[in-house]
């Protein structure tokens, strides 16, 4: 058998990887083939219910969960580590502001991202999926200065799914054959579905809707408030859709798209407007384990509009964090 790849997970008593874990450990990420090792990180108090998740864990009998580790040390669940899923953040808790709530996660992932710089492999794929998302991956990568920065992203992949979903029932296609559609910029409200260039089998998606009104009015306020939509119906935050996004960010990664087009958070380049460094949903191409940002499409003053607001919310979070990463 393969030698087994290892994969770190943060916030593992939580709801996401109440779901996430066992979709590794099922072999969803790196295929049936490859054994797995999972690294769980939480924290002190959290650690008998991780032994919990873990007990269920062995009770699937899955082939390929080659072991695994339990800690509240990041120096310990980030050792040699392939892959990292984190996860784990500071909800916002009552009487709690916005600009307290993002001091409290800038300290966690300073630490996680020195731990990371210290103890991963040096081609370590990071994925950041608790929230504010983008900006803790902004954290991460600041902290892990010696890990390639492209390395280090934040997950917009829930968005795509959600905006493929709903295009895919308003044209009365299945969303498997809805290409290059892109969302950019923040995982937040403001992030920006973007149909331009999609395609149906050759067939531009905006003639095949033919209601501009319903994409702009109707379309992107529902994927950016989809979050809260399922919190008020469920009395909890979106999980096994979390846990699938993750999964599909990761694995597309790892085993590249064919050509076609994903939405990733990624430490930006320059390109489109968008300041070196911000973390900001983008489309982009996977192959051969890395990913490429779709270069060179053109912007238009709506799509100009929108990927200047969700961007300002970004230098503003970065402005607000400043004081714990310079
Ligand atoms: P839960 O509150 O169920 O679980 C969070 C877990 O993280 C808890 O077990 C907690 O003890 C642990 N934790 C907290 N601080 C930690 C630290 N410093 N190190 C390790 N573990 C730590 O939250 P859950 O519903 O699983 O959501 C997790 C995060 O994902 C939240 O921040 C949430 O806002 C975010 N989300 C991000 C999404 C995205 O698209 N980027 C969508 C889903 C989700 O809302």
């Amino acid at each position: 058998t393969k030698p087994a790849v290892r994969v770190a997970v943060t916030g593992a008593a939580g709801q996401i990887c109440y779901s996430l874990l066992f979709r590794i450990a099922n072999g969803d990420l790196y295929g049936k083939d490859q054994p797995v090792i999972l690294q769980l990180l939480d924290l002190p108090q959290a650690q008998a219910a991780v032994g919990g998740v873990v007990m269920e864990l062995e009770d699937c009998a899955f082939p390929n969960l080659a072991g695994v580790v339990v800690t509240d040390d990041p120096k310990v669940a980030f050792r040699d580590i392939d892959a990292a899923f984190l996860v784990g953040a500071r909800p916002r808790s009552k009487g709690m502001e916005r600009a307290d709530l993002l001091l409290a996660n800038a300290e966690i992932f300073k630490v996680q991202g020195g731990a990371l710089n210290e103890v991963a492999k040096r081609d370590v794929k990071v994925l950041v999926v608790g929230n504010p998302a983008n900006t803790n991956a902004y954290i991460t990568r600041k902290c892990a200065p010696d890990l390639p920065a492209s390395n280090i992203t934040a997950m917009l992949r829930l968005d795509h799914n959600r905006a493929l979903s709903q295009l895919a029932a308003k044209a009365g296609v299945s969303s498997a054959d809805i290409e290059k559609m892109a969302v950019w910029g923040n995982h937040s409200p403001t992030m920006y579905a973007d149909y331009r260039f999609a395609t149906v089998k050759g067939t531009p998606l905006p003639d095949l809707i033919n209601d501009e009104a319903w994409y702009r009015d109707v379309l992107i306020p529902k994927v950016g408030k989809r979050g809260a939509a399922v919190i008020e119906a469920r009395g909890l935050s979106s999980a096994a859709s979390a846990a699938n996004a993750a999964i599909d960010h990761m694995h597309d990664w790892i085993h590249g798209t064919n050509g076609g087009w994903v939405s990733m958070g990624v430490p930006s380049d320059g390109s489109y407007g968008i300041p070196e460094e911000i973390v900001y949903g983008m489309p982009v191409v996977c192959a051969n384990g890395a990913y490429e940002v779709v270069a060179g499409l053109p912007v238009d003053d709506f799509s100009r509009t929108m990927m200047d607001k969700t961007l300002k919310e970004l230098l503003d979070e970065r402005d607000g964090v400043k004081a714990i990463v310079g």
